[in-house]
């Protein structure tokens, strides 16, 4: 079954590389970060590859270790995940160029552009995936690894908020709770914190909204002109 050729590809590999998508958000980072844990745990090591992401996530254990470029040019194997196209891939050139790429997601328009590709548009964060998948090859899921992936599920679902989330993600977070995951620390960092920068983009939106048809439509505006006046960092999709 492909969860068995991946841990052969994962246990075969001198070197391996894990990407994820542009302006990454929390399922991207944790998701990185949790897979980056749980090689280690296998006794393997990777290079995970973001150029950019947002300080909020600077606090996601492992996330020191995350690196802004590479000089390794062909990786053994390349992880992609959260990443429905290889096109939306960081550094897509190093998953192109790797001898073997594994593409792990929840998007239902996944292109399938892995030689192995482990998607389930069900999940409702790849986050959610990567428990199945550490179950599957018998990881510890530890503290640590358990906050990067419930920061991806908080994210991806609005704090459990959109639909798709499955009584599944209820009972990983119990017992992530006690393991000692501090999931109300995590929901405070990644959904109630902003930025300076994004509070004067709040106040510019407020500002210039406009409500129309007694109330039943309102609209508003920002630009890239807003976005550069107040040093924005780059959005999270
Ligand atoms: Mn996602």
């Amino acid at each position: 079954m492909t969860l068995d050729n991946i841990l052969s590809e994962i246990k075969k590999a001198n070197n391996i590389v894990i990407l994820t998508h542009e302006t990454p958000d929390g399922d991207a980072i944790g998701s990185s970060l949790a897979t980056l844990l749980a090689l280690k745990s296998l006794g393997k090591t990777a290079d995970v590859i973001i150029p950019e992401y947002s300080r909020l996530f600077n606090f996601l254990p492992g996330a020191k270790e995350i690196k802004k470029e590479t000089a390794i040019e062909k990786y053994d194997l390349a992880i992609a995940l959260d990443c429905a196209d290889v096109k939306r891939l960081e550094n897509n050139e190093l998953f192109e160029n790797a001898k073997f790429g594994i593409s792990i997601d929840h998007h239902g328009s996944n292109t399938m552009y892995g030689d192995l590709n482990y998607v389930n548009p069900v999940a409702p964060a790849c986050c959610e995936i990567l428990i199945a998948i550490f179950q599957y090859f018998q990881i510890d899921i530890t503290k640590d690894i358990g906050t990067c992936l419930l920061t991806g599920i908080i994210t991806d679902t609005g704090g459990f908020r959109h639909a798709g989330i499955t009584p599944e993600t209820f009972e990983f977070t119990a017992e992530l709770l006690r393991k000692g995951v501090d999931v109300s620390d995590i929901y405070k960092r990644v959904l109630r914190t902003t930025t300076k920068a994004n509070f004067e983009l709040s106040k510019r939106v407020i500002s210039r909204m406009e409500i129309l048809e007694e109330g039943k439509v309102s609209f508003t505006y920002i630009t890239l002109k807003d976005e550069e006046e107040v040093n924005a960092e780059p959005r999270r999709s």
